[in-house]
């Protein structure tokens, strides 16, 4: 018998430790509604949210144009299945490449979903399309990566903690320092033709927002277009207008893709991964972009997903990326970016206890002058939760802050108070 009338935090606490596996250690916040920039605990406390769910609410919580588009197709057609068509995913499929510029897209549900069908798409494409000997296909990624949790995308995990006693592993990938065009370079010439692409994050996220050179995406791309090798950007985290632009491949551009693609700044992958704020975070949408040449290597009945491109799906998606471009959420996320940044620096160089503020866009993390085994991170991110801040560290001594996209400058200099208040109170 369901206890209904539990709706005090501790006792909604001890209901998850008691019947949920334990594969989080939650900060001890107890939220039950959304609106906008900010959420609400079940005693009514109002706190700022510094983190948009890892960045799949960038277009606000419960945005209501999103909200209605969702509760619109649920009341109409949520699931098919592929087989059968149905009139919303046609609609979605041509919406959703012309936004991004590309032939086809592969929908899916997750992110880890959408890495998976981007490295069978590669793989497939190697064979067919490059005349690998086949089982032989490589994949590059990088050290410190996070592309989801999947028994494969964990076996070319550097993280022991995503990657241990989960065993055994996916053979065919090597990984590289992160922003080593040298490293990926040797790679390809250590694997020759066997090396099918390149699988990176234009910034890594959860390694604690590790923002590589500002060309680095660009000169990935020219390697592994010098050596027939697919470039394979996982924008699921940095995409949809998180990092000031409306991709972080998009390196300066603020077009919202309405360019035709001639940003000089701008590189586009051959295989491109979305997911997270595609939804606005209401409903779980990944997709997988491609042009042609490499998309039509995957023929009826070779991959697929019961939900995948459901109606419900589409419509979500259509009217959460028709926010990110009507209000002008990269262009927001650029300005107050920077703005966040400058704030950040003056603490920095007030205080001992932050060594650093990093980012691009409003995907930021501060570093903390603490050891990686340290409490003070998680200290600190208690500490901002009393002072109605909600934000956690990455790893160790990093804190990630990423807010939803919708924030205002008002919002921001508000929260950046709150940081500041907070934070010297851990000065040693
Ligand atoms: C968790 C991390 C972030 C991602 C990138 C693919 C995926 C993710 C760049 C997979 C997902 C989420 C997963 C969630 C917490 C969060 C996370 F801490 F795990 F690493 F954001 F940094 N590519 N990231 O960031 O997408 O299958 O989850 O939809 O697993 O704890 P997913």
């Amino acid at each position: 018998m369901v206890k209904d009338h539990v709706s005090n935090s501790q006792e909604l606490m001890q209901l998850e430790d008691k019947y949920g596996a334990h594969n989080y250690h939650p900060l001890p916040v107890v939220l039950a509604k959304g609106e906008g920039v900010y959420v609400w605990d079940v005693e009514g406390k109002k706190y700022y949210d510094f983190l948009s769910a890892y960045s799949a609410v960038n277009q606000g919580h419960c945005h209501p144009r999103i909200i209605n588009a969702l509760s619109t197709q649920a009341q109409q057609l949520t699931l098919t299945s592929r087989a059968f068509y149905n009139d919303r995913l046609g609609k979605y499929e041509q919406y959703l490449t012309n936004y991004f510029g590309f032939d086809k897209v592969l929908p899916m549900n997750t992110g880890a979903e959408g890495v998976e069908t981007a490295i069978k798409l590669c793989r497939k494409w190697g064979y067919e399309k490059k005349g690998i000997e086949n089982g032989k296909a490589v994949i590059i990624v990088a050290g410190q990566n996070f592309h989801g949790r999947t028994t494969t995308i964990i076996s070319f995990s550097s993280d022991p903690d995503a990657r241990g006693n989960f065993g055994p592993y996916t053979p065919g990938f090597v990984s590289i320092d992160y922003n080593n065009i040298d490293a990926l370079k040797d790679a390809i010439a250590a694997n020759g033709d066997n090396v099918a692409g390149f699988l990176v994050e234009p910034i890594q996220g959860e390694a604690g927002v590790n923002t590589p050179a500002d060309d680095f995406m660009a000169n990935a791309a020219a390697v592994c277009r010098e050596n027939k090798v697919l470039f394979i950007a996982d924008e699921i985290q940095t995409g949809i207008a998180r990092t000031g632009s409306l991709l972080a491949s998009c390196g300066n551009c603020t077009c919202q893709g309405s360019c035709e693609r001639q940003a000089a700044t701008y590189v586009k992958p051959d295989i491109l991964i979305l997911g997270k704020a595609l939804s606005g975070g209401v409903y779980p949408v990944s997709a997988v972009l491609a042009d042609d040449e490499v998309m039509n290597v995957i023929k009826p009945g070779q991959h697929g997903s019961t939900f995948g491109g459901n109606p419900l799906a589409c419509a979500v998606a259509i009217e959460a990326l028709e926010v990110v471009k009507d209000e002008k959420l990269a262009q927001n996320a650029r300005r107050l970016g920077e703005l966040f940044r400058s704030e950040m620096q003056k603490m920095v160089d007030k205080l001992n206890i932050v060594s650093l503020v990093r980012g691009r866009g409003l995907l930021n993390a501060i570093v903390i002058n603490d050891t990686p085994d340290s409490s003070t991170a998680w200290d600190i991110c208690v500490a901002l939760k009393e002072n109605g801040l909600l934000a956690k560290p990455t790893h160790g001594n990093i804190i990630r802050f990423a807010p939803p996209l919708v924030m205002t400058e008002e919002q921001l200099l508000d929260c950046c108070r709150i940081i500041e208040l907070t934070v010297s109170t851990f000065e040693r």
